[in-house]
């Protein structure tokens, strides 16, 4: 039978007999190209400062990075929106940033200012960095990958996750946040060579950290390609599409059976290309791909993962209802996941994706 058409799952299996197999957790069979009805649902960034838990346990740890250091308290905040929302799948907490982190950048993060780093000012600074060391300080990190595959409920599934070698260079050079990438394209444009150093060494530290995630424990892996969306088309190839082939390249020879969703934010009409070329199993559509463009032109060759605007969760109601219910009805023919856009925000009231997931728990292709 042709597994994309299998449609319903079984109904003599129970849960607990479903949980036996973890080729059976339904994140994992949809990645794998089932369709599910309904289709399973994780948020983007659910866990965070949305939830009161949160807020609570982010004051005890002390800074950000310590939180993301701490193996029970990271497994903690990890396992909050398990309890509370029953989502098909935990994504481990930690932030993209570990990686400049533990390369030997100076990274912090002040209240209300998001990340902070001290800034790489061309291929010079290169030789600051120190990825012999990285593995080693990432340990608290693996050390919360096993916890939580111990702690996860069976049928839960548990994504590792890094960003794109783009977006973390964003970061690196810019030294935080910012609206035009101006510092990260001008040593691009300027120094290509240099900047593909850059790029280059971050494909390598970015595929060990993936592996070894994997090795910890995780059972699907995400890239975050936050900021493919700022590039032209040849720079988009270059320095967004390339890397994340070459990344999911050296993962799928190790562990070809860990499937990997790709988020190639802004991508546009090059969500098509991203779907041919990179390999990733899923793409991660955001908030303003077509629904209609993404079934008939993407999903016949991955599965599709998002795309609620996270807008919507803050109003809820019947505006959230409708904006549910037309993905649903379009992307749920196939592979699919559901999930936000983009990450949630902070001020989502939480009743809102307790509804969100009623809703979708209640669909039927
Ligand atoms: O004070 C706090 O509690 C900090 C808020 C916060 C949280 C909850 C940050 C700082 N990072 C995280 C966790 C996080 N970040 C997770 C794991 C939790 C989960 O998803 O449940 C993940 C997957 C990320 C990934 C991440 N970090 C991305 C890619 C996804 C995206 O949203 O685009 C990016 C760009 C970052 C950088 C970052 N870290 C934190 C913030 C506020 C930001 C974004 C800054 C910016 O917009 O430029």
């Amino acid at each position: 039978m042709d597994k994309r058409a299998s449609g319903v799952e079984d109904p003599f299996l129970s849960g607990s007999e479903l949980s036996k197999n973890e080729n059976q957790k339904r994140l994992l069979r949809v990645l794998r190209g089932e369709i599910l009805d309904p289709p399973p649902v994780w948020l983007m960034r659910q866990a965070g400062r949305y939830l009161d838990e949160y807020r609570e346990v982010r004051a005890q740890a002390g800074g950000f990075l310590d939180l993301c250091y701490n193996p029970e308290l990271a497994c903690e905040v990890t396992l909050q929106p398990i309890r509370r929302f029953g989502f098909d799948a935990a994504i481990l907490f930690s932030d993209i940033l570990v990686v400049p982190h533990a390369l030997g950048q100076k990274v912090w993060f002040e209240e209300g200012h998001g990340p902070r780093l001290d800034p790489l000012r061309g291929v010079q600074d290169l030789a600051t960095l120190d990825p012999g060391r990285m593995e080693e300080r990432l340990q608290p990190v693996f050390a919360t990958v096993s916890l939580l595959r111990r702690s996860l409920p069976p049928e839960t599934s548990l994504i590792g996750f890094a960003g794109a070698p783009w977006t973390v260079a964003s970061y690196m050079i810019e030294g935080g946040s910012t609206r035009d990438f101006f510092k990260a394209k001008r040593w691009a444009y300027s120094d290509p060579q240099g900047f593909s150093q850059l790029i280059e060494l971050l494909v390598d530290a970015t595929s060990g950290y993936l592996l070894a995630q994997i090795e910890a424990g995780a059972e699907a892996i995400q890239i975050f390609d936050s900021w493919a969306g700022v590039w032209p088309e040849a720079e988009f190839r270059r320095w967004c599409l390339a890397p994340a082939r070459e990344i999911i390249e050296r993962v799928k020879t190790v562990h070809p059976e860990v499937p990997i969703i790709l988020f190639p934010r802004g991508a546009g009409p090059l969500y098509a290309d991203v779907a041919a070329q990179a390999g990733a199993d899923a793409l991660s559509l955001d908030t303003t791909v077509p629904l209609q463009w993404a079934a008939e032109t993407l999903q016949p060759k991955v599965a599709l993962q998002g795309n609620l605007d996270p807008a919507v969760l803050l109003v809820g109601g019947k505006a959230q209802a409708e904006a549910v219910e037309r993905i649903l009805s379009t992307l749920g023919q196939g592979p699919f996941v559901f999930n936000l856009g983009h990450g949630i925000d902070k001020h989502t009231p939480p009743d809102n994706v307790t509804r969100l997931v009623e809703q979708i728990r209640a669909w039927r292709r």
